[in-house]
């Protein structure tokens, strides 16, 4: 790495010796999982780079644009609305992690039965190894599910910037009146910080990036229906992941790049397992950077995942916001419609949840379903069962998978899905 990275790091408080050992993890991890596919599309290249270059470059351009006066903001959520912060000219950045790190400090503080995803955003504060926490000038919280909303409490003492939005947990003309006032004040909050004015051009000039980078994906999730498969699962679901992380200029141009590559192998008849390769759907909990086990299983025991009900993929990116509106009312309360449709386990009753896995499986014509919860999340893993009867009576194979993110079951997990897998073939 080079000196000006280390000095970059060393500035941000990072802790260096920790925080070498967790990118000599991730690069080995990567190595093993990503690199060894056969296959894979040329413009995945540019996601290579962005994964070597994930705790570098990109925190090296959120500094410079620091320097050059523009904020940085960092969210939990899919909840947190993009475009308000772009209309800002601010950048938002995901800051969950799909890695263990520094657990015994995590649970003086939080209760062990807490959530990996959870667990992993305290181990990196505490453990001093994420860049983009300690870069961010705004930390967005949200009172989703129980786990994040009382953890953020904790947060709170360990960060001097945490902001923190109420969110509805039901579908009604009340829960969509809440998620107004917070976004309204939330475009309040985001205006005190980098000091610009929110007006419609520039609202309207936000929700034209974000619709391009979710356009972008939408295609690219278009694209997988085909058989064989263009691109693994692995890969389609790397470029949920860099979703939250890259310029979104370069990510929308980069992903179109790949659909390009990937309508010529379509037109082929090239993909990346043969045809009739069983086809999966996930759904379930988000799978944050580097958090590939239950996919990389998947996809080394015969099967090619297809789509992601989930943040990391459909359930985070579907819908775009209208940007017809001509004030800033009207474009805010189409901001409002986009988001109010998420549904995430924390909505109740949820059947909008149900309804858009069967009609995912159908679409992306999946063989079977894999309900991915991690453990001690109540909200999914409560209406995995739901989500598996459901499938159920309507033919669809499902299983569910609980983990957390050691690698400790990965074999258990292999022996479960391989199991599935054949029984698809039958
Ligand atoms: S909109 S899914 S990104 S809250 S896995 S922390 S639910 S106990 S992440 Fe989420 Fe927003 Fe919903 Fe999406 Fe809690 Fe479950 Fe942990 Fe979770």
């Amino acid at each position: 790495m080079s000196e000006e990275y280390r000095k970059m790091w060393s500035d941000l408080g990072l802790d260096l010796a920790a925080h070498d050992a967790l990118l000599e993890v991730l690069g080995k991890g990567y190595k093993d999982i990503y690199m060894t596919q056969e296959n894979r599309p040329k413009g995945m290249e540019y996601f290579d780079f962005v994964i070597r270059e994930v705790h570098g470059l990109r925190v090296k351009e959120l500094m410079d644009e620091k320097a050059a006066g523009r904020r940085v903001i960092g969210s939990f959520c899919v909840f947190v609305p993009e475009e308000i912060v772009r209309a800002a000219d601010a950048t938002l950045v995901g800051l969950c992690t799909g890695a263990d790190f520094a657990t015994e400090e995590v649970e003086k503080l939080l209760p062990r039965n807490t959530c990996s995803l959870i667990k992993s955003a305290f181990g990196f504060k505490l453990g001093k190894v994420c860049p983009y926490i300690e870069s961010a000038d705004m930390i967005v919280g949200e009172n989703t599910c129980d786990g994040k909303k009382k953890s953020y409490e904790i947060l709170n003492d360990l960060v001097s910037n945490l902001y923190v939005m109420d969110l509805p947990q039901m579908k009604s003309p009340e829960g969509r009146a809440l998620l107004k006032a917070e976004y309204a004040r939330f475009k309040k909050a985001v205006e005190e910080l980098t000091g610009v004015t929110i007006d419609a051009e520039r609202l309207k000039k936000g929700i034209e990036i974000v619709n391009n980078k979710r356009s972008a994906i939408h295609r690219l999730s278009d694209l997988r229906k085909a058989d064989p498969a263009p691109i693994s699962g692995l890969d389609a679901l790397l470029a949920n992941q860099v979703f939250f992380y890259d310029d979104p200029a370069r990510f929308t141009r980069s992903v179109n790049k790949i659909c390009d590559e990937l309508e010529t192998r379509i037109s082929k008849g090239k993909g990346v397992f043969p045809r009739g390769t069983p086809k999966i759907l996930i759904s379930g909990c988000p799978m944050a950077v580097p958090n590939w086990k239950l996919p990389w299983i998947i996809e080394t025991s015969g099967a090619v995942i297809v789509g992601e009900e989930s943040c990391v993929g459909e359930r985070g990116t579907r819908n775009l916001t209208d940007d017809s509106g001509k004030t800033e009312e009207e474009l805010m309360e189409a901001i409002v419609d986009r988001y109010f449709k998420v549904d995430c386990a924390i909505f109740t009753p949820n059947q909008d949840r149900l309804n858009h896995i069967i009609e995912m499986a159908k679409t992306y014509k999946a063989d079977g379903v894999i309900h991915y919860g991690l453990q001690f999340c109540q909200p999914y893993i409560t209406e995995s069962m739901g989500v598996e009867k459901a499938l159920g009576e309507r033919g669809i194979p499902a299983i569910r998978i609980d983990t957390d993110y050691s690698m400790e079951d990965v074999g258990q997990l292999k022996t479960r899905v391989e199991a599935f897998v054949e029984m698809l073939k039958r």
